[in-house]
């Protein structure tokens, strides 16, 4: 297995975070991303976004964070981190939906506009970034994780830009129970630092 990858990204990351905690391994091949190698005509004839993280198994592309961790989870995991009942299955869409789209737009782009000074609306971000601290926050008291009795692929996915939000320049102080979360998901077996 290989992961085409770039360390700073939390999207990589993501995928590098749930190996560790299902213990697989992948070789990892890092791309020049300052310097635009992911839209190189052999990385595009991969992934035509040009975008990682970008994982290649059994010679079988697949593109997109979300996307690995499903594919990951069913292929190599315990049942815990995808279950196969219905509801499990619609609430982790869910969150995986929410990682693609309201985190991506809000904590993710503030940081990449601060801690990589790229051209954003900073303010915006920002704000979206909040509303979704304040949800995820919310949605944590009095449970462990984000879906059932136990972690998921749910918190995977959505634990990599919330625990990285002070690089884009959100307070995390206001948000006692993702403190609490983040300490339990940093105390799982094959845990892997935050880049
Ligand atoms: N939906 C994708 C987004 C992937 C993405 O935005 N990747 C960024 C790095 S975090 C990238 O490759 N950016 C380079 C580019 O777009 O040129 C995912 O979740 O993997």
């Amino acid at each position: 297995m290989q992961l085409h990858d770039f360390y700073l990204s939390g999207n990589c990351y993501k995928v590098r975070l749930f190996l560790g905690l299902i213990g697989q391994h992948a070789e990892l091949l890092t791309l020049d991303l300052p310097n635009g190698a992911q839209k190189r005509p052999e990385f595009l004839a991969l992934n035509p976004l040009g975008q990682v993280p970008l994982l290649v198994d059994d010679g079988q592309p697949l593109a997109d964070s979300q996307a690995i961790l499903v594919y990951l989870a069913r292929r190599y995991a315990d049942e815990h981190w995808f279950p196969l009942d219905a509801l499990s299955q619609g609430q982790i869409a869910g969150w995986l939906s929410l990682a693609a789209n309201e985190i991506h737009n809000g904590v993710a782009k503030a940081r990449i506009g601060l801690k990589f000074g790229r051209p954003v609306d900073l303010e915006d971000a920002q704000a979206r970034g909040r509303q979704v601290l304040e949800l995820v926050n919310a949605h944590l008291a009095g449970r462990d994780w984000l879906v059932g009795e136990r972690p998921s692929i749910a918190d995977v996915a959505v634990y990599p830009y919330l625990a990285l939000a002070n690089e884009g320049g959100l307070d995390l102080a206001p948000y006692p129970e993702l403190h609490s979360w983040f300490a339990r998901i940093r105390a799982l077996p094959g845990y892997l630092d935050l880049p």
